[in-house]
């Protein structure tokens, strides 16, 4: 048995990975990233994955990163899982692993933009015209997944895949920041049906302990105030600058 563990934060994209770790039904270790004490800044996590960032696996003490790689790497460790539906011809494989990289190269870098502008932009008015360029750009994309969804039921057709976990993780960081998802019925349909799966509903889970130790240690990010910091330190000083006083 491959021994996996995977470094994860809730709300993140590694809830795609972790909800394909439920669906493949196997074994693996959970550990909690806290982005406000820096942990994914420190030398040690640095060394792992030198972009500091979630997700992380390990497999068999080797560590993998970007989102997009490990489903894949889940994928072909488990085929009996249909992460991916694999085995129908190389290029059928191939628009498969497009459909994605798409997730990772075109959705995922959008969601950050509209998400988090203060990542990109440290100029008000850039700040905002970067995430309305973002916005247009993502419904373009979300013309896409509609029309996949609408023959679906799934976007890859009959067959669930991974593919819908991270478009689960999509749709749910785009709600609240002012992107119009309401334009979206089949993708919003899809959001429901993606809950009433156990593997989804176990990650969920997860998560949610994760969340609860967060809040009572006062290390929940905020999403006004968070920023790419560097070191530790950065983190450390944007904990006690964003915590209420007594
Ligand atoms: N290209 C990476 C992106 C991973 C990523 O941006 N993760 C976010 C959470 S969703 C993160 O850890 N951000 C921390 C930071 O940028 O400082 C992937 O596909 O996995």
């Amino acid at each position: 048995m491959t021994h996996l563990h995977l470094i994860f934060a809730p709300g993140t994209c590694s809830r795609a990975v972790m909800i394909a770790l439920e669906e493949a039904g196997v074994e693996y270790e959970h550990q909690l990233l806290t982005y406000m004490k820096g942990e994914h800044r420190t030398p040690e996590y640095l060394a792992l994955n030198p972009n500091g960032k979630t997700p992380l696996l390990i497999a068999e003490g080797q560590p993998i990163h970007e989102t997009s790689a490990i489903l894949l790497y889940l994928a072909k460790l488990y085929p009996e899982a249909g992460l991916l539906p694999f085995g129908r011809g190389e290029i059928a494989d191939a628009q498969t692993i497009a459909h994605l990289i798409w997730c990772g190269s075109e959705l995922h870098p959008n969601v950050f933009r509209i998400r988090i502008p203060q990542f990109f932009c440290d100029h008000p008015e850039g700040r905002l015209r970067q995430k309305e360029m973002a916005v247009a750009s993502m419904h373009d994309k979300f013309a896409i997944i509609e029309g996949h969804l609408e023959s679906g039921p799934w976007f890859l057709g009959e067959a669930w895949s991974a593919i819908d976990a991270y478009l689960f993780w999509v749709w749910f960081r785009l709600d609240g920041t002012g992107f119009e998802l309401d334009r979206y019925p089949q993708f919003a349909d899809h959001y429901r049906r993606m809950q009433d799966r156990p593997s989804v509903q176990r990650a969920m889970a997860i998560e949610q302990a994760a969340g609860q130790k967060l809040r009572e240690e006062g290390l929940v990010v905020n999403f006004e105030t968070f920023r790419p910091g560097r070191t530790p330190e950065d983190f450390q000083a944007l904990v006690e600058k964003t915590q209420p006083a007594d």
